[in-house]
């Protein structure tokens, strides 16, 4: 049973994320289901792009699947992953993106989140940075997105607490641009979204192409690179690593030693 669901209306393309029984986590299955839902509207002149759960949803997403995680050794976040795939690819998607928010965000789904161009969230919506609380090794190009968003000390403040930031905080913090009553936040997502249809496909892709270009402008040289990934690989080897899948799995608390 698919685990999104689709749908084009006045150049005006949604992804449901359909999979409430296991909160909606971004596995393999539901990304590839993502980038083909994707291309698929593409086709269909879709301008806009709108990411959602369903009405009235307690989890937006409860972000990577676990299961998928990698055992130590390899890098859970490596460029080829799928999570990592469809950030890229709503990153640099030619148009819009708008999350609609309702909901609780967490991990990488608060990455998937912050890949959109707008974020529209209500009451319910919070977003928690898992990282810390699993023992993952965020990468590069997910830490800089948050720093770009949302400034450097929220951004760590989220990454070392690993606690739900509320929608108003996310909204102070300039993660949501807007903060709406969840009455009205499928008619405001909407109305933005069509406003967005009748301005320039041409002009629209090109700022957000510019933007993400100038975004992402961080000299790094190969040795500093190289140096980050050496850092990322000790707590990938790590047996905290290990703890924090085993710990989810088992539904208990991590117990990290700093090994
Ligand atoms: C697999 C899941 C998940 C899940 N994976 O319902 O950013 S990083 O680096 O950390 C990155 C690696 C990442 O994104 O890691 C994942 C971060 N996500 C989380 O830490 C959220 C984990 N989930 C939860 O805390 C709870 O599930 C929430 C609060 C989202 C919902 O709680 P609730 O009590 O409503 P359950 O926990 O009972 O979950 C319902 C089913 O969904 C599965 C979970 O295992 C359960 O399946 P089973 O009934 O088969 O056990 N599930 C939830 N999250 N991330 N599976």
């Amino acid at each position: 049973m698919a685990v999104i669901s689709t749908q084009l209306q006045d150049n005006i393309g949604t992804i449901t994320f359909n999979n409430p029984e296991h909160r909606n986590v971004l596995s393999t299955t539901s990304i590839s289901e993502m980038i083909q839902s994707i291309g698929a509207l593409q086709k269909g002149k879709m301008r806009v792009l709108v990411l959602r759960a369903l009405k009235g949803s307690k989890v937006w997403s409860a972000g990577h699947d676990v299961h998928e995680l990698p055992l130590p050794g390899r890098d859970p976040l490596a460029y080829n992953d799928p999570l990592v795939t469809i950030l890229r690819s709503i990153q640099s998607l030619p148009i819009p993106v708008i999350a609609m928010v309702e909901g609780s965000v967490w991990g990488g789904a608060c990455d998937l989140a912050l890949s959109c161009d707008i974020l529209i969230g209500c009451q319910t919506a919070s977003f928690c940075m898992t990282p810390a609380k699993i023992g993952v090794p965020y990468n590069v190009s997910g830490i800089l997105h948050f720093m770009n968003i949302m400034g450097v000390n929220y951004a760590k403040e989220m990454f070392f607490t690993a606690e739900p930031l509320s929608a108003e905080q996310a909204h102070q913090a300039g993660l949501l641009n807007h903060l709406v009553d969840e009455a009205s936040l499928e008619e405001f997502t909407y109305q933005m979204a069509a406003k967005i249809t009748r301005n320039s496909p041409l002009s629209i892709g090109v700022i957000k192409e510019q933007v993400r270009l100038l975004g992402s402008a961080h000299p790094l040289s190969p040795l500093t690179f190289e140096r980050i990934q050496g850092l990322r690989r000790t707590v990938y080897d790590s047996k905290d690593y290990e703890e924090g899948i085993k710990a989810f799995l088992e539904k208990r608390p991590p117990l990290f030693t700093g090994d």
